[in-house]
C-alpha cells in the first residue's frame, strides 16, 4: 500500500506457509514470515512490517506527501498508533486468523473470545481510553 501511494515500482512475490520456513526465504527472514522487503537502491533486506513502513517512509517520503515531519505533533502521533498497531492490535488479529482457519482443534474459548473478539474490543477500549485523561500508566510531563 506504501510503495503504491508513494509510487515507488516493486515486484511482489506471494509465498505459500512452507515456503516461509525454509530457503531461500529464511535468508531473507530468519523469523521465517512475511512481510519483508530487499531494496535494490540501498541493498537494504527487511522485515517486521512496522521497519518496513518507517524505511519506506524515510526513505520515499521526503516530500512527507503520506507521513509527517520528523518533531512535529503528528509525527509523534503516527509513531504512537504504528506502535499500536504493531504490538497491541496485529498480534491479535494474527491469532484470530490462526486459531479461527489454521489450528487443527475447534477451540470456542481462543475463537469466540480471546483472540477473535479482542482485537475489535482492544480497538474500541482504545478510543475510549484516548478520550478520557485517566489510564493506570499514563503520566504528565513536566515543563522542564
Ligand atoms: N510482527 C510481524 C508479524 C508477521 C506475521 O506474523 N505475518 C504472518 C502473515 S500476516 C505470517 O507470516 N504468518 C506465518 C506464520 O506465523 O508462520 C510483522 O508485523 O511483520
Amino acid at each position: 500500500m506504501i510503495l503504491e501511494e508513494l509510487n515507488v515500482p516493486y515486484t511482489f512475490k506471494m509465498l505459500e506457509f512452507p515456503d516461509m520456513k525454509k530457503e531461500p526465504y529464511e535468508s531473507i527472514n530468519p523469523n521465517g514470515r512475511v512481510p519483508a522487503i530487499e531494496d535494490p537502491n540501498t541493498s537494504i533486506t527487511l522485515w517486521e512490517s512496522g521497519a518496513i513502513i518507517d524505511y519506506l517512509i524515510e526513505n520515499y517520503d521526503k516530500q512527507h506527501n503520506i507521513s509527517f515531519a520528523a518533531g512535529s505533533k503528528e509525527y509523534y502521533e503516527a509513531k504512537q498508533w504504528l506502535f499500536y498497531q504493531v504490538s497491541g492490535q496485529g498480534p491479535y488479529f494474527e491469532q484470530a486468523v490462526w486459531f479461527s482457519l489454521y489450528h487443527p482443534e475447534k477451540l470456542l474459548s481462543a475463537t469466540s473470545m480471546r483472540f477473535v473478539a479482542s482485537p475489535a474490543s482492544s480497538t474500541a477500549s482504545c478510543r475510549t481510553r484516548n478520550s478520557s485523561s485517566a489510564a493506570s500508566s499514563a503520566m504528565r510531563m513536566r515543563r522542564s
